[in-house]
């Protein structure tokens, strides 16, 4: 039997600094890592950038407002740490501040919940120069300095912390797959700038606790459950590794503050272990989040590769169907495609049974709450001569992952929140602008920053519909 949502469930809609504001050099802004990641040629879409993305920076107001008329219970955003701390650290840049503070007030007017993210990806390139950004435990107190203004400032304005947004996206992105700044491929490095990130996770969980901020606090993290392609022992095992590889070897160290035994085992035999220094896990250990952000799009199928398998691959990052290059671990899987689910222009399959599979495998292993961070569709939107958008295909996905979460309450699983990406269309980091996922359709062909209007998409009326309805459908 289907149960209703909650009666405080969080109606959402997220987003991300660089991917929105824009104003990248204003008000004493520092740049960060992906100011100057965007500028290598031939990394982004077109070489898109976010310098001045939708103007959210100077058009918030407007923005907000288009929040409470759909009726957004909760919004999620992320603060620029170059907006607060120009380089990382040191004085702190009073007019960046105010930015935000400006932002929350305004929410808080319309009775919208704001949801802080501490990070999405966007390092003050200071740090990067200074010693190597997550490379070095120096990010440790910087980090945690960084976030202690931020609580102090907003305790009791602002309920809701995401620490890190996707550790497990910018780290393999960032240091294999060379898609995300520093643009590095080194396995050795790749393994110790993901401890640093664990244990700046957890630092900065120990300090919101020592500091008695009132509210919750856990980071966010991209899962999609993995599949095998079919009963072959073998590709179920591969299977399995994409698991611990993929998803335990992040929220394992968040929730226990352990690494998976077989992923340990395998970073020992392969010389690739991070230095773990004494207190380390100690301070893994005793910094268990209020609950886990996950951030669903997709899920993915295994099968079995031999040592001098599939490698890197590559992403689809141009829209044309078809165009991902297939890619794995040699030794431990490969990822395949799905016969059984549709895809998106971008290759991402359409799969809302996975959602349900990924709050019961995530609640059954971690036993805390589960805050539905982001999950949306990414396709192309027609703005039509009257100016409606039909994206009745993004109602149908949205629709359809609802009934999942339903499904999945239902199952016992207690889910707090649903944020969708985005509020507003924006940048999407690799695939320009015309990848977009919003309720409400920005125009950027004609880049005029004057212009840039918003358009409520169907898509826009119907979740104001859903939040009225507590989710009946
Ligand atoms: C997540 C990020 C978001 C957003 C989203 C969509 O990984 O947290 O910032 O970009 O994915 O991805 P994309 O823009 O690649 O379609």
């Amino acid at each position: 039997e289907r149960k209703p949502f909650p009666k405080d469930f969080l109606w959402g809609s997220a987003s991300a600094a660089y991917q929105i504001e824009g104003a990248w050099d204003k008000d004493g802004k520092g740049p960060s890592i992906w100011d100057n990641f965007v500028r290598i040629e031939g990394k982004t879409f077109k070489g898109t950038n976010g310098d001045v993305a939708v103007d959210h920076y100077h058009r918030f107001k407007e923005d907000v407002a288009l929040m409470a008329e759909q009726g957004l219970k909760t919004y999620r955003f992320s603060v620029a740490w170059t907006r607060i701390l120009p380089n990382g650290r040191g004085e702190v840049n009073e007019k960046g501040l105010m930015f935000y503070e400006n932002l929350i007030d305004e929410l808080i007017a319309h009775k919208i919940e704001p949801m802080v993210t501490l990070y999405h990806w966007d390092l003050p390139q200071a740090l990067q120069n200074a010693y190597g950004g997550f490379e070095s435990r120096e990010i440790i107190e910087d980090f945690t300095n960084y976030a202690t203004i931020l609580f102090k400032r907003f305790a009791g304005k602002v309920k809701y912390w995401v620490t890190l947004n996707e550790q497990n996206i910018f780290i393999i992105h960032g240091y294999k797959l060379q898609n995300h700044p520093p643009n590095v491929n080194n396995a050795k490095r790749m393994f110790q700038a993901n401890h640093i990130a664990n244990l700046v996770n957890a630092s900065v969980i120990t300090k919101f606790r020592e500091l008695n901020i009132p509210g919750l606090i856990g980071p966010s993290f991209a899962y999609g459950p993995n599949y095998s392609i079919d009963s072959n022992p073998k590709n179920v095992l591969a299977a399995e590794n994409a698991e611990d590889f993929g998803a335990h070897f992040w929220m394992d160290v968040y929730r226990f503050g352990e690494y998976p035994i077989m992923v340990w085992q395998w970073l020992k035999d392969n010389n690739l272990t991070p230095e773990v220094l004494d207190g380390d896990m100690d301070l893994l250990k005793h910094a268990i989040p209020d609950f886990m952000g996950l951030n669903y799009y997709r899920t993915t199928v295994n099968a079995d590769n031999p040592l001098d398998g599939v490698g890197l691959g590559k992403i689809n990052t141009t829209g044309v169907k078809g165009s991902t290059v297939e890619s794995g671990e040699p030794g431990l899987y490969k990822h395949v495609s799905n016969p059984y689910t549709d895809k998106t222009n971008w290759d991402w399959d359409i799969d809302p049974t996975g959602l349900r599979i990924a709050l019961r495998r995530i609640a059954s292993r971690y036993r805390l709450p589960i805050l539905i961070t982001e999950n949306g569709l990414g396709e192309y939107d027609k703005l039509n001569d009257d100016c409606t958008i039909d994206d009745s295909y993004r109602i149908e996905y949205i629709r359809q992952h609802l009934v999942a979460i339903n499904d999945a309450i239902s199952d016992g699983v207690n889910v707090l929140g649903y944020c969708t990406w985005s509020f507003t269309d924006l940048l999407s980091w690799l695939n320009g602008y015309q990848k977009r996922y919003g309720f409400v359709y920005i125009d950027r062909d004609e880049l005029d920053e004057k212009e840039l209007k918003r358009y409520k998409k169907a898509s826009f009326y119907w979740y104001q519909q859903i939040i009225k309805e507590n989710g009946k459908q």
